[in-house]
């Protein structure tokens, strides 16, 4: 295995090399390997810094129907934002680093449970392992919501800089996965199908990344508006696609003309601050709903339907029904009757993998 700082040494040499060569059609096939030697040693970076240092308050359990982690520069105001949202005190303090731990807290809206993570601040290069960053990513991959938190009075600069160490750490915010299915094949060599004639990367690109990562057959289908990066990322199964949101703190700070300025800038952001009651609603709504949750109702058989939802995220299974449940049920399943939205008929009969709706009653049969 390579040691922390080779991969860097050698990442940023291969960078250094992407950046200086010209593209044409006669660079396209080194790029392409080019940019998979980065992705490959970039998974090595990741996988290390997972394995490291465990044990040390960065292993939260998970508890609640999700889990939002709050990431941004030190002093933002993550741990003061927590406290406002969850009633968990977590120290806050006027100089940089006061957070050095993962601190749950529990957000109780509208009948769901979030767990949300205050995670020590983060300083450029984290993702190369600079302050605890390493880790503090490898936690934020573990959440279902990032919630990126940035202080208005610099708001740009640090939503780049964390925009940046977040990739690095294999991590897509707001994104799908690529249109990119790769079927290997024992022979035949590599068949590239496009979706629509001329889109996506060039035919010696994609050869020459498939080689790096060791694929010589393959059915490659390509969708219309893969970029040579989406490309990339497909054949990269360690990248999490995690829903995000950002918060711009501390508007208290700014004038009227900035936080227009701002929401220009970031129309989608939830403006904040913790002497503003009424932005901390707000944020806790946005929050909520960037879960994009479901209620299901039970019924048992011959029973009446439980009062109590299940909060489930969107697009669940049945599988998912019953893990929550409990750990057992999976073990003794056999059939599941549906009734709701998602159902073809009234007591519509469904195996584990049906896709449940808002508002679905659900009856579990097992053994
Ligand atoms: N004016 C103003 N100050 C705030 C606001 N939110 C937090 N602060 C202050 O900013 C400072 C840093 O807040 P923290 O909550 O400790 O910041 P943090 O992001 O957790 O910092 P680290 O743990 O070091 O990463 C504290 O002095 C807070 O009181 C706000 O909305 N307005
Ligand atoms: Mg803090």
């Amino acid at each position: 295995m390579i040691k922390g700082v080779d991969i860097d040494a050698k990442i940023r040499e291969l960078e250094e090399e992407l950046a200086r060569t010209q593209k044409n059609k006669a660079t396209e096939k080194h790029i392409g390997l080019l940019m998979a030697k980065i992705a490959k040693l970039r998974r090595e970076k990741i996988k290390q810094a997972s394995k490291s240092k465990k044990g040390h308050g960065f292993n939260v359990s998970r508890t609640g129907d999700g889990r939002a982690a709050l990431l941004g520069f030190p002093s933002v105001g993550k741990s003061s934002l927590i406290s406002k949202l969850t009633g968990k005190e977590s120290k806050t303090a006027g100089y940089a680093f006061t957070t050095l731990d993962v601190i749950p807290g529990m957000l109780h809206y509208k009948g769901a449970k979030i767990q949300v993570l205050d995670l020590p601040g983060i300083i450029t290069e984290a993702s190369k392992g600079k302050g605890r960053g390493k880790e503090v990513l490898s936690v934020v991959r573990t959440s279902d919501v990032v919630v990126i938190v940035l202080d208005a009075e610099k708001a740009e600069k640090e939503y780049q800089a964390l925009m940046k160490e977040v990739e690095n750490a294999g991590i897509r915010l707001n994104k799908s996965p690529p249109d990119v299915s790769i079927s290997k094949k024992s022979k035949g060599g590599i068949n590239i199908y496009r979706r629509k004639r001329g889109k996506g990367p060039s035919d010696d690109f994609i050869l020459s990344a498939l080689r790096e990562h060791g694929i010589l057959n393959a059915d490659v289908v390509v969708g219309e508006n893969v970029t040579e990066k989406d490309f990339i990322d497909a054949l990269d199964p360690s990248l999490v696609y995690l829903k995000g949101m950002v918060v711009i703190n501390k508007i208290d700070l700014i004038s009227q003309e900035r936080l227009k300025e701002l929401q220009k800038l970031f129309p989608d952001a939830v403006f904040v601050s913790i002497y503003y009651p009424e932005t901390l609603e707000r944020l806790k709504e946005k929050l909520y709903d960037a879960f994009e949750f479901i209620r299901v109702y039970t019924k048992p058989w011959r029973g009446e339907v439980e009062k109590e939802p299940l909060i489930l995220r969107k697009g669940a299974t049945v599988k998912e029904a019953c893990e929550k449940i409990h750990r057992d049920l999976l073990k003794n399943f056999r059939y599941a009757l549906v009734w709701g939205p998602s159902a073809k008929h009234p007591g519509q009969r469904v195996g584990l993998e049906h896709k449940l709706e808002d508002g679905d009653i659900i009856t579990i049969i097992a053994r």
